[in-house]
């Protein structure tokens, strides 16, 4: 066991934080590699409010491509999914996972504590009546509301630049009084995500653990460090935290 690995109680609450890169090896494009989304789309173009007001059928058709991307049959669960799935379901302490992701690849590895603060792809929201839905095909200024029945007043379910995130207070309870802190496949960029490690260490006093291709912009916060791609690295973290192999 290395000697930075976590050695508090066994029953300790762990949080996880995962971005864009654990679903890299699903066939999900990350932002901001040098082959990710943000090398070719502008983000003020289709991730602010000011993007929809200017050009909503820009954003619709941005959220539509990626929408009919997740839903290729070749894009699955990885090992670091599934891995997660298991800890969460082996370990004696609470587990709560908190995805920047927008994809549905933690729930269908089985994670049921699961928060998606910055929304969900395969959901809509209306800005007239607020219901929220599952919207699983294209969406544009044609759809309408299946509550209100309001015609082009639908909006992907998804958090944009300056906008709140959501279950911000459940996530930070949960920070609170975690014994673990653990961060997979995020760049750090992207706040109050990239500043949930300080409120780990400074609340709760958390071992924390940084998993990611490559160091982070907040990666000096972390006390353990593996790199390497979640696939390999998060499913041999998690058989080490639990004891060995299942
Ligand atoms: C908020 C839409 C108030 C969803 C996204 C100036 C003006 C206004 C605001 C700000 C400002 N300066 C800072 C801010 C705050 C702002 C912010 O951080 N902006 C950034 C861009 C500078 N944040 C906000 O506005 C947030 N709201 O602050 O509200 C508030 C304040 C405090 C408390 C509560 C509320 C709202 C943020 C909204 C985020 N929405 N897009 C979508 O389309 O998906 S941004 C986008 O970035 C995505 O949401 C994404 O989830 C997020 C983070 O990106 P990552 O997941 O980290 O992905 P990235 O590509 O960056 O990194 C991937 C990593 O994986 C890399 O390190 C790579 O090496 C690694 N990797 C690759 N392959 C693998 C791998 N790792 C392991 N294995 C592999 N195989």
């Amino acid at each position: 066991m290395p000697q930075d690995a976590y050695s508090g109680p066994r029953d300790g609450r762990i949080v996880i934080l995962t971005g864009a890169g654990i679903s890299k090896e699903s066939g999900l494009d990350t932002f901001r590699d040098a082959d990710g989304i943000w090398a070719t789309v502008n983000i003020e173009d289709v991730a602010t409010p000011e993007a929809f007001q200017r050009d909503p059928d820009r954003v619709h058709a941005f959220y539509n491509d990626r929408r009919r991307g997740l839903l290729n049959p070749a894009v699955r669960p990885n090992a670091a999914h599934l891995a997660l799935a298991r800890l969460e379901a082996a370990w004696p302490g609470d587990v709560l996972l908190v995805t920047q992701n927008i994809d549905n690849l933690h729930e269908r590895a089985g994670s049921k504590s699961l928060v998606h603060m910055h929304g969900e792809l395969l959901k809509a929201r209306c800005q007239v009546c607020a219901a929220v839905a599952d919207w699983p095909g294209d969406m544009s200024r044609d759809s309408i509301c299946r509550a209100c029945a309001t015609l082009g007043t639908l909006r992907v379910h998804v958090v944009r630049i300056c906008e709140m995130p959501f279950e911000m207070d459940r996530i930070y309870d949960a920070l609170a009084g975690c014994a673990l802190f653990v961060s997979i496949g995020t760049s750090g960029n992207v706040y109050p995500a990239a500043g949930f490690v300080q409120e780990a260490r400074g609340a709760a006093g958390a071992h924390t653990v940084e998993i990611n291709l490559e160091p982070s912009q907040g990666h000096s916060l972390f006390v353990e460090r593996r790199y390497g791609p979640a696939g390999v690295e998060v499913p041999d973290f998690v058989e080490r935290l639990l004891g060995g192999p299942p």
